[in-house]
């Protein structure tokens, strides 16, 4: 089987969003936008963001997507192509499209009140932007709590240079699930904020409350099957445990009860491509049975690197290549701190699933994080002076429910100025005792090691000098990825003008 068509199975979940792929470089009859530059293709879709009743795997839930599906349709383009992709808002409320990783040009970034004017209910928008850079990407609202009900989808650029040397793409999508289930992230916003000196409705540190067992052992647990210990001593971000309590966990929109079935021959080469769509959960992940080597994060290449297990916060990206063995295996996304998990099943062979609940031995191994990587020497920046320092201090409290940036929430902190081709330096410092996924619009930064990101874990009171060039003028949004964290002011600008 080809690739493309073995793509189109393998994620027949999400569809395929190619049919409107136009090759060569004319625009299409009728355009009135820019012309595509020569030997570059269109891609031009249209999403409807509406209502729906969705199958979790025996879960029904009344919520709200891109079509009928969770994840939602699949974007696919080439580096280097144009698209554009029209909005139909048929949900009862406002609503933006944000194109989370890409550095595209700022009017197509989806901020409300910064970049466009909210889509209005009933009415349609189009975005018309070009993707420069290869990878692992996703689409999601920038409106409010949206993105914590269905409205999320995988957006995948691909290399055309690259050899692509796999017999199957994979792309595992986990998110964190309320919605339709008795409460809305608004009630959850709310219970967080209205509340006080009680934690916050579960939140925070209930983390805490593994700290004093002995998971050292899981027979001392009583048998198999209980997570590693998780928001306790050996967590990579320190005690946090998000806000929110999940009665749910998915993969591919699917609880692990009736898990995603990904199929595929012993010794087949697979290239997983995993995102991060929750609103408030890290997740650690593992293969049973196998070691994955990491080749890219946030799209961008690093000097591969084998790991047992992978700890990714909201918003992050991480590619992986892993060569199968014969059997059924589990692909288990364990919520740190946080009770439950989910699942998805890969199988090359026979034999029974396992439980919803299994643990495979690697995810009890250290977790790698995203700051461990390394880069590819292609994906450095060009070594330059820092033209500009910026104090960006994460701040706030869960209790009273108030998140800012340089002590002041969205609205009351002053922009980040910066000027078209300076190399800036942004000072993350967190300063609160929560671990905080730090999210760019419209640029990859480079840790001080010179790994390219978009989302970065912040560990609680960690510090992180981020060098970004300024070469993608606009208004740009800089935020955590807590979905709660930025809905409660943990949001700044980056502005520049050309
Ligand atoms: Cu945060």
């Amino acid at each position: 089987m080809n690739q493309v068509s073995r793509r189109r199975m393998l994620t027949g979940g999400f569809g395929l969003l190619g049919a409107g792929v136009l090759a060569g470089g004319a625009p299409a009859a009728g355009s009135s936008a820019a012309p595509s530059l020569p030997g570059r293709a269109l891609v031009e879709k249209t999403l409807v963001a509406q209502p729906a009743t969705l199958d979790l795997g025996g879960l029904q839930v009344d919520t709200w997507a891109y079509g009928d599906t969770v994840p939602g349709p699949l974007i696919r383009a080439t580096a280097g192509d144009r698209l554009r992709i029209t909005v139909d808002n048929q949900l009862p409320a406002e609503t933006t499209v944000h194109w989370h990783g890409i550095a595209l040009e700022a009017a197509a970034d989806g901020v409300p009140g910064l970049t466009q004017d909210p889509i209005a209910t009933g009415s349609t928008y189009t975005y018309d932007f070009t993707a420069p850079d290869p990878g692992t990407y996703f689409y999601h609202p920038h409106v409010g709590l949206q993105l914590d009900r269905a409205l999320y989808a995988p957006l995948i650029i691909d290399d055309p240079k690259e050899p692509g040397c796999y017999d199957h793409e994979w792309v595992l999508v986990l998110d964190d699930w309320l919605d339709g289930t008795g409460r809305t992230p608004e009630d959850v916003l709310q219970a967080l904020t209205s509340s006080s000196g009680n934690g916050a409705g579960h939140g925070g540190m209930t983390g805490m409350d593994h700290g004093d067992m002995d998971m050292s052992s899981p027979e001392a647990m009583g048998g198999m099957d209980h997570a590693p210990m998780k928001g306790g001593g050996d967590s990579p971000y320190g005690e946090d445990a998000g806000d929110v309590t999940y009665p749910h966990y998915l993969v591919n929109g699917k609880v692990p009860e009736a898990p995603d079935v990904l199929a595929a021959k012993p010794g087949d080469r697979v290239r997983l491509r995993i995102i991060n769509a929750a609103a408030d959960t890290i997740f650690t992940v593992a293969l049973g049975g196998h070691r994955m080597e990491v080749t890219h994060t946030d799209g961008f290449p690093v000097k591969p690197q084998e790991t047992d297990a992978l700890a990714i916060g909201m918003g992050e990206r991480y590619d992986a290549i892993v060569t199968l063995a014969d059997g059924v295996f589990p692909f288990v996304t364990a919520p740190m701190g946080k009770d439950g998990q989910a699942m998805a099943l890969i199988r090359t062979g026979s034999g029974a699933a396992p439980a919803p609940t299994v643990t495979p031995k690697e995810l009890r191994c250290p977790a790698l994080i995203g700051a461990e990587l390394e880069p590819a020497d292609s994906a450095r920046l060009e070594t330059r002076d820092v033209e500009v320092a910026l104090p960006m201090a994460l701040t706030g409290q869960m209790d009273p429910y108030q998140w800012g940036f340089n002590g002041a929430p969205y609205g009351k902190n002053d922009p980040l100025m910066i000027r078209e081709g300076q190399r800036v330096q942004l000072d993350a410092a967190n300063q609160t005792m929560m671990a905080h996924p730090l999210h760019v619009h419209g640029h990859t930064f480079a840790l001080p090691n010179g790994l390219r990101k978009d989302t970065v874990m912040l560990a609680p009171m960690q510090s992180l000098a981020l060098q970004l060039q300024a070469d993608n003028p606009g208004d740009w949004m800089v935020h955590c990825h807590n979905l709660y964290h930025g809905e409660a002011g943990m949001m700044i600008e980056m502005r520049y003008r050309r």
